[in-house]
């Protein structure tokens, strides 16, 4: 079992305040060492300015997914509504069968939620950490916990769902609400980013690390407020415990990647990431690493024989 303690050290365990620093005073390189030596960091108040317009087109998603739910298909992961939401299956005793996991909000339909990825101070970090060329990885992702026992997402490793070629995107996850130890705050294991990738088991919200190896107990809660960022490392172990708050917990995730990089394995749970390990699978991926490629954000792309 790994220590409950992660400390990097061998005296005292890391706290949230080794992890933050603030917007107003954000300077670019205490973060990069500060992301670079524990594999996450936390940014206080990096989206405060965005936070109103992007929970008005939550709220309004989240109506559209509800109201397509009775035309949504069963999926592996469970179940796609029409406009591209997924839902889980619902609690005990909540009013649906399904709830709502991920919601359809990306960077084509919300300029609130692009101008989160846009953020200068965030692309100064990424810049520093995975560029200088940098794009963004996919098209923004929205995780929303329903309120009264809303889905927990195991521990786990990023890097478990879209193993990349070079280093992988760090990600940047923004509480859109006050979030807490009752509505789902992200746990995060500092220094797990040189853990390399572990195995992954199948889990109620898809790839999850074994809960026997890796207990809530081995991970940090971060509490924070509508508007904090908290930067991870693909490898670092994170996840969320389930929303026992009376509103809903959205949060959005932007993931910054160097401009070269692409994903060799890509899966969400364990059998089928399994198939997509094999060699003729990672070759067939890689061959799409041109149609992989993400709006640039920073620096540039130059032309190459690979397209
Ligand atoms: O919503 C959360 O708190 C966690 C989301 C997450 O870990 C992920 O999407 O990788």
């Amino acid at each position: 079992m790994p220590a409950a303690s992660t400390a990097s050290s061998a005296t005292a365990p890391i706290t949230v305040v080794d992890l933050e620093i603030h917007a107003a005073t954000f300077d670019a390189d205490r973060a990069a060492a500060i992301y670079r030596e524990h594999g996450c960091l936390v940014v206080r108040g990096l989206a405060s300015a965005q936070v109103d317009a992007l929970n008005r087109d939550i709220a309004t998603a989240a109506q559209q997914a509800i109201a397509l739910l009775p035309r949504a298909t069963k999926i592996v992961e469970g179940w796609a509504t029409p406009d591209g939401s997924l839902f889980l299956p619902a609690p005990a005793g909540f009013a649906r069968d399904q709830q709502i996991m991920l919601l359809p909000i990306n960077y084509r339909n919300s300029a609130a939620f692009l101008q989160t990825a846009l953020v200068p101070e965030a692309l100064d970090l990424a810049e520093r950490v995975v560029g200088p060329d940098v794009e963004l990885f996919m098209e923004g992702q929205v995780v929303y916990k329903e309120p009264v026992g809303g889905h927990p997402k195991h521990l786990h490793q990023d890097a478990a769902y879209f193993e990349h070629r070079l280093d992988g995107p760090m990600a940047t996850l923004i509480y859109c609400v006050d979030t807490d130890l009752v509505n789902g705050a992200l746990h995060v294991v500092p220094g797990s980013h040189r853990q390399g990738l572990l195995a992954h088991v199948t889990t109620f919200s898809h790839l999850g690390l074994d809960e026997q190896a890796w207990p809530w107990e081995c991970a940090l809660p971060i509490v924070g407020k509508a508007g904090d960022a908290i930067f991870f490392h693909v490898q670092t172990i994170h996840g969320s415990k389930e929303n026992h708050g009376a509103a809903p917990r959205p949060v959005v995730i932007n993931r910054y990647r160097n401009a070269n990089d692409y994903v060799v394995v890509s899966a969400t749970t364990a059998e089928n990431r399994s198939q997509a390990e094999s060699d003729a699978a990672r070759k067939a991926m890689a061959q799409r690493r041109v149609q992989q490629r993400g709006l640039l954000v920073r620096g540039s792309r130059r032309w190459s024989d690979d397209g």
